[in-house]
C-alpha cells in the first residue's frame, strides 16, 4: 500500500496544500491503492516540504517526482494527447505551480488581515502562545522569499492583475473543453484544479478567493474534476 504524507484536511479541502491535493489526485487517478498519513512538520523530509510518497522502503519527495514515479509504473496521465498538447500542458502546469501558487501564498501569508486566520488554521498542533512565535518566524521567511522571488514586490492589486492573465488563459482552455486538454482529465487538470480550489478556499474571503469562487466556469470545472477523480473522505 502506498502512503501519501500530506498536510491535514482543513477548510473543506483534502489539504490546504494544493501540491498535497495534486499528489492525492495523481494517486487516485493512477488506480493504485493508497492511504493518507497526516504530517504537521515537514522539516525531516528530503526537501523540507510535503507531499512525500512512501512506497515500501522507497521515499519519493515532490509532487512532480511522484507523478514521474507513477508514470514509470504504468500510469499515463496524458493519454491521447499529442506531443504538442503535452508540451502545452507542461507550460500550463508550470504557470499554475510557479506563478499562481506564489500569488496564492501571498494572498494567504502576506495580508495582515488574512494571516491570523491562516496561522490558526495551519498551526493548530502548536499551542497558541508558542504558535505566534513559530508561525510568525515562518511568515517572515515566506515574505522574505517572496521578495527574492519578486511577486512580493508587487502591490496586491498588481498581483491580482497578473493572476487575471493566467485565469483568463485557463478560462479560454475551458471554453473549448470540459477539461483543460479535452474531454478527459489529464495531468494539467490534476495540477490546475487544486490551485484554483485552494484560491477559492482560503479561509478568509479575499479579492482572489472571490474572483475564483465567483467564476461559473471555474466552479463547474472544479465540480467536474471532483466527480471524475473523487478523493476519499
Ligand atoms: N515543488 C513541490 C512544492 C511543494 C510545496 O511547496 N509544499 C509546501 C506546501 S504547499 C510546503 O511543504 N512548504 C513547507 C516549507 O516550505 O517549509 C511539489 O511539487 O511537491
Amino acid at each position: 500500500m502506498l502512503t501519501l504524507l500530506t498536510y491535514p484536511a482543513a477548510a473543506g479541502v483534502f489539504s490546504l496544500s494544493p501540491f498535497c491535493v495534486k499528489a492525492a489526485l495523481l494517486l487516485q487517478h493512477s488506480g493504485q491503492p493508497w492511504q493518507r498519513e497526516d504530517v504537521q512538520d515537514p522539516r525531516k523530509t528530503r526537501y523540507g516540504k510535503l507531499p512525500v510518497l512512501r512506497a515500501g522502503t522507497e521515499v519519493i519527495a515532490d509532487s512532480d517526482t511522484i507523478r514521474a514515479w507513477l508514470e514509470a509504473r504504468g500510469a499515463d496521465f496524458d493519454a491521447g494527447l499529442s506531443a504538442s498538447q503535452k508540451a502545452h500542458s507542461r507550460a500550463v502546469i508550470r504557470m499554475a505551480e510557479e506563478h499562481l501558487y506564489f500569488i496564492l501564498m501571498l494572498d494567504r501569508w502576506g495580508d495582515p488581515k488574512v494571516w491570523p486566520t491562516i496561522r490558526d488554521t495551519y498551526f493548530t498542533a502548536i499551542p497558541p502562545g508558542l504558535r505566534h512565535v513559530i508561525a510568525g518566524g515562518l511568515r517572515r521567511s515566506v515574505i522574505k522569499g517572496m521578495q527574492v522571488q519578486g511577486l512580493g514586490r508587487f502591490t496586491p492589486e498588481e498581483r491580482l492583475a497578473r493572476a487575471e492573465q493566467d485565469l483568463t488563459a485557463l478560462s479560454a482552455l475551458l471554453d473549448a473543453n470540459a477539461f483543460l486538454f479535452g474531454p478527459e482529465v489529464t495531468a494539467a487538470d490534476l495540477s490546475v484544479a487544486p490551485m484554483l480550489d485552494a484560491m477559492r478556499s482560503t479561509p478568509v474571503e479575499t479579492a482572489l478567493s472571490r474572483r475564483v469562487g465567483g467564476d461559473p466556469t471555474f466552479t463547474a470545472y472544479l465540480d467536474r474534476v471532483a466527480a471524475a477523480v473523487p478523493l476519499p473522505g
